[in-house]
């Protein structure tokens, strides 16, 4: 049994009604006693690791609980939706930057990153955008336009883009969208080559689900990033969202592996949409398997040297995607509806203190 796993189960004893702490200080090495790592964004920052959330459409802005734990315990954030397509430009050629802006002034505030989300998809676009009547060069013009206005006006503000989301099926091709069956798979180098040309300095990554372990998807996934590298397409990382279910998480040998050939290829991996879903109302068993997956892949990600960010996709239960998702499941995130902290951040937050 690792360290982990034993730390993780005291954890879960404890839970459950047993009396034995998990108090990981004594492992830190006399340096790091300096930090203040009673805080994920402080103990993260030894391992230089990015620790962020999802940031509901002006839940920073509009609910104090949830402004003060951001800022407390996170050092990097997300639009959960405020950059997508559909808000940032909901009619051709008008921007609306009010939401985007804030939060971005928010992050800066808090001295926290933030990834943008996202550039390209085949969902969340505005109806003006979504239709099969633009020809290929209008198509071309209309995504030029858009990436080149959205990455422009942050240049240097957004540290990371999720420049395409969820382009490959379960078997590895690419999925038919729009952008595929108006221009062709030569898009995915034209989108990153203009995100490029905005913010040369923005770190540009490919995202998607199902594709953490490893099979068919993560196989194209794979392949399609190491063609665009091979093509000298600017591409710097790979979102591997981990949407996942308690009982049934990535196999973690594979996805360490996924992590490992994909690294090999120069690439950063965040992970950037976690949460893990179990069955509500939460039992304390259900409590307990989901701390351990929490758990699980943040260490593999701290084995990782090109594992440089986790990110959850939501700060509470009190706002969370899953339970309108996924009928009977949800407690899916790292603190609970009233904003305390689960079982699963306190395994998150001895992770990172104890690991090297
Ligand atoms: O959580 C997001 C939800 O509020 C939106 O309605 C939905 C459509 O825009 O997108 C959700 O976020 C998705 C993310 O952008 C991409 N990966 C899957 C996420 C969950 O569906």
């Amino acid at each position: 049994m690792t360290h982990s796993r034993l730390c993780s189960t005291i954890l879960a004893a404890m839970l459950l009604g047993g009396s034995v702490a998990c108090d990981s200080a004594d492992t830190l090495d006399d340096e790091d006693t300096t930090q203040d790592d009673s805080t994920l964004r402080g103990a993260a920052a030894r391992h230089g690791l990015a620790m962020g959330v999802a940031v509901g459409t002006g839940l920073q802005r509009t609910d104090s609980r949830f402004a003060e734990v951001l800022g407390r315990e996170f050092n990097i954030l997300v639009a959960e939706n405020t950059m997508k397509p559909a808000a940032i430009q909901p009619a051709q050629g008008v921007f609306s930057w009010d939401e985007a802006d804030q939060l971005v002034a928010f992050a800066e505030s808090r001295d926290m990153k933030v990834r943008g989300h996202t550039l390209l998809w085949h969902e969340s676009l505005p109806s003006w955008m979504n239709s099969p009547t633009w020809s290929r060069e209008q198509l071309l013009a209309i995504l030029e336009n858009h990436i080149k206005t959205l990455v422009g006006r942050y240049k240097g503000r957004v540290a990371a883009w999720d420049v395409v989301n969820e382009a490959v099926e379960w078997n590895g091709t690419l999925r038919e969208t729009l952008w595929l069956n108006g221009i062709g798979p030569e898009y995915l180098e034209w989108v990153f080559r203009w995100a490029h040309e905005a913010d040369p300095d923005a770190l540009l990554f490919y995202n998607d689900y199902g594709a953490e372990g490893l099979g068919q998807k993560s196989d194209g996934v794979y392949n399609l990033l190491r063609d665009l590298l091979d093509a000298g397409v600017p591409v710097h990382g790979v979102g591997m969202q981990m949407h996942v279910a308690a009982a049934s998480p990535p196999r973690m040998s594979d996805f360490k592996t996924n992590m490992a050939r994909l690294a090999n290829l120069g690439l950063q991996i965040h992970i950037t949409e976690m949460d893990v879903r179990i069955p509500i109302p939460a039992t304390d068993a259900g409590l307990v398997q989901q701390a351990v997956v929490y758990r699980d892949v943040l260490d593999a990600c701290l084995a990782e040297d090109g594992c440089t960010g986790l990110l959850t996709w939501g700060l509470t239960d009190r706002h969370s995607w899953v339970p309108s998702s996924f009928e009977g499941y949800g407690s899916a995130l790292l603190f609970d509806a009233e904003y305390q902290p689960k079982l699963a951040y306190q395994v998150m937050l001895d992770g990172l203190r104890e690991a090297d």
